[in-house]
């Protein structure tokens, strides 16, 4: 068995030289399914609603049973962390401030530790998932990424742990498309593994044409889009 339908997949990479050859190799042994902060908190009643964000469930559920290996990440924020809007006189959510590792969009309050809302949602079915990264508890950093924090030097360890577990291709779905999917995404590529994203097991903030420039910046990385269907089931 293998993870991507070879037909399929040259739809989608018309052009761009994925071979069918290539993409039929992947066995399940090898690649990780990685679900990206499915939690209450992005859901509609949510502290940061991703619009669209529960349709994410059932694909993500309809893929979990073909991946023997599936890491899930939870944002995992202080009170008064250093990303919320609140944290700061005179600053709105979506609004950006200047901290010591760059610029940082400002939130509302959102995904508390030990909150209802940061729980992963209830709703997903990931029967061989192990792993849970929790991230952006440093109360002066964020991190979208689930292989390492906002100043791009703290590591989480996922890379670490993947190579031990010999797999070389993730699969990353998700919230959101255009922060935490594709800066986990775009640092995985950089830990060298093969990066696939399920466009359609993801939704997006889309905050002031973050989406275009997500998926642009993903491509530039070698970052391959793809959809559910490509996916052996
Ligand atoms: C996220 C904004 C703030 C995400 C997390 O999961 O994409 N976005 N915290
Ligand atoms: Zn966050």
């Amino acid at each position: 068995r293998t993870l991507l339908k070879s037909t399929a997949a040259l739809g989608f990479f018309g052009g761009t030289g994925l071979a069918a050859s290539a993409a039929g190799k992947i066995k399940p042994g090898t690649a990780a399914l990685i679900v990206v902060d499915v939690q209450n908190c992005f859901l509609e009643g949510g502290t940061l609603a991703v619009k669209g964000g529960a349709e994410v469930i059932p694909v993500i559920n309809r893929l979990a049973p073909a991946f023997e290996n599936i890491v899930v990440t939870q944002d995992w924020h202080t009170a008064g962390h250093a990303s919320f809007a609140s944290s700061y006189s005179g600053k709105k959510p979506f609004e950006t401030t200047q901290l010591k590792y760059g610029t940082q969009v400002l939130w509302p309050d959102h995904c508390v530790q030990g909150t209802a809302d940061a729980e992963v949602s209830q709703a997903l079915k990931l029967p061989t998932a192990q792993l849970i990264i929790r991230k952006g508890f440093h109360k002066d950093m964020d991190s979208y990424s689930a292989f390492e924090e906002a100043d791009h030097k703290t590591a989480t360890g996922l890379a670490g742990y993947l190579k031990a577990r010999g797999i070389k291709t993730v699969f990353v779905t998700g919230l959101a498309t255009d922060f935490c999917v594709a800066w986990t995404a775009m640092d995985a590529r950089k830990a060298g593994f093969e990066v696939y994203v399920v466009e359609d097991a993801t939704r997006a903030i889309d905050l002031n044409g973050s989406l275009a420039a997500a998926w642009k910046q993903m491509a530039a990385q070698k970052v391959k889009r793809i959809h559910s269907a490509d996916i052996e089931s």
